[in-house]
């Protein structure tokens, strides 16, 4: 009886996936273009988040220890551009990711009685609920609103009478190449009024070596997550990638200051998806360009911020100068010295950015 129902299953034609069209299209155009890529946007599945969560833990990323070292150390310094008066305050992160961060500035306002609400924006299921026990537990008189989406596409209502206070932390712009930044930032301002403020966290240019490590770790959990992505397109879109097939591949440029990583094809393969009836020819060596994690200078952030319509009121900076929370202010109506500057291309960006 149950071999019958067992083989009665095995009949029945498997359940299609349902296929995210943004995720197609962007296979589409990615695998079919001359210099394959993915948007990194695509890692966060659930498995990809907890991965994520093991990468700000290793101790090779020191992007996330910088970052939380400013945050803890000097909430101060970002407070007296967050909360001069006593505004309350719409707090609006974009790819807020678990909130593991983001916590101890909310924190350090409502000790200093800042009325706050806070509204984190992520396409990350698991990131969010995540957030939600965190903020739950630890600050349960904060008010919260999160929105599962993505940052192009979603923004809060909140009132006019309260000061917007966005932020992007963890070097997240640095995933987006120079347009989308820029595109970002424009929306961003756009959303803001004079006087309301972004604050960026953004990974400064040092050591390559240091840099390079910090994308190539030494356990593999990078790699892992790189690996994710093809995992997730298996699952997502009926691919049948090999992963043995495929290896991690970091790199890092001090000419442009991008890192940027690769999966590799490591023979001549062909990898198909039933759910697009397409498939993707791949050469022995060609890469797969996955993600841009850029690094900046103090004058490429004066430049994006001149170019996006904000002007830089602060850089808070981490002991060692790794890291920096730069504090921008939507500025009026372009001044002739902005307008010149927004005009005039980022330093050291890199010239290749497909997405
Ligand atoms: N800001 C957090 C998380 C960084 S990881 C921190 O610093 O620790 C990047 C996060 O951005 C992930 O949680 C990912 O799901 C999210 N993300 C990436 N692209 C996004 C997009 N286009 N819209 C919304 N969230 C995005
Ligand atoms: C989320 N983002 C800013 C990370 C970064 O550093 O570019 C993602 C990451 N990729 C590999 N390691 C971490």
């Amino acid at each position: 009886m149950e071999m019958y129902l067992a083989l009665n299953h095995a009949a029945e034609p498997a359940a299609a996936p349902v296929v995210d069209p943004a995720l197609a299209n962007d296979v589409i155009a990615g695998l079919g273009a001359q210099q394959k890529f993915l948007p990194s946007k695509w890692f966060y599945d659930d498995a990809g988040s907890r991965l994520f969560q093991q990468i700000m833990a290793l101790p090779e990323y020191y992007l996330t220890r910088a970052e939380l070292g400013i945050l803890r150390n000097k909430p101060d310094d970002l407070a007296e551009w967050i909360a001069p008066d006593a505004l309350p305050v719409d707090l609006i992160e974009l790819g807020s990711g678990d909130g593991a961060k983001t916590i101890s500035l909310c924190d350090a306002l409502m000790r200093r009685g800042t009325p706050c609400t806070y509204h984190p924006i992520d396409v990350s299921a698991h990131a969010l609920i995540e957030l939600q026990q965190r903020f739950l537990a630890e600050l349960p008189d904060l008010p919260l609103h999160p929105i599962l989406g993505d940052y192009f596409e979603h923004w809060p209502s909140t009132p006019p009478s309260h000061r917007q206070v966005v932020m992007l932390l963890g070097s997240n712009l640095g995933n987006l190449n120079q347009d989308q930044s820029i595109q970002l930032l424009k929306r961003v301002r756009s959303r803001l009024l004079v006087g309301d403020v972004l604050l960026l966290g953004l990974d400064l240019k040092k050591d390559p070596g240091m840099i390079l490590a910090a994308y190539n770790d030494a356990q593999g959990v990078t790699a892992a997550f790189n690996m994710n992505l093809l995992r997730r397109l298996n699952r997502e879109l009926d691919m049948d990638f090999d992963t043995e097939h495929f290896s991690h591949y970091a790199s890092y440029s001090p000419l442009d200051g991008a890192a940027r990583s690769f999966l590799v094809s490591k023979r001549r393969q062909v990898v198909r998806s039933r759910a697009l009836d397409r498939e993707f020819h791949f050469a022995r060596g060609e890469t797969i360009y996955t993600e841009q994690s850029q690094k900046y200078s103090f004058e490429a952030i004066e430049q994006l911020a001149a170019a996006s319509g904000f002007d830089v009121a602060s850089t808070v900076t981490d002991d060692l100068g790794w890291y920096t929370i730069a504090v921008l202010r939507a500025r009026p109506k372009q001044p002739a010295r902005a307008a010149f500057l927004a005009a005039a291309l980022p330093v050291g960006w890199p010239a290749f950015t497909p997405w």
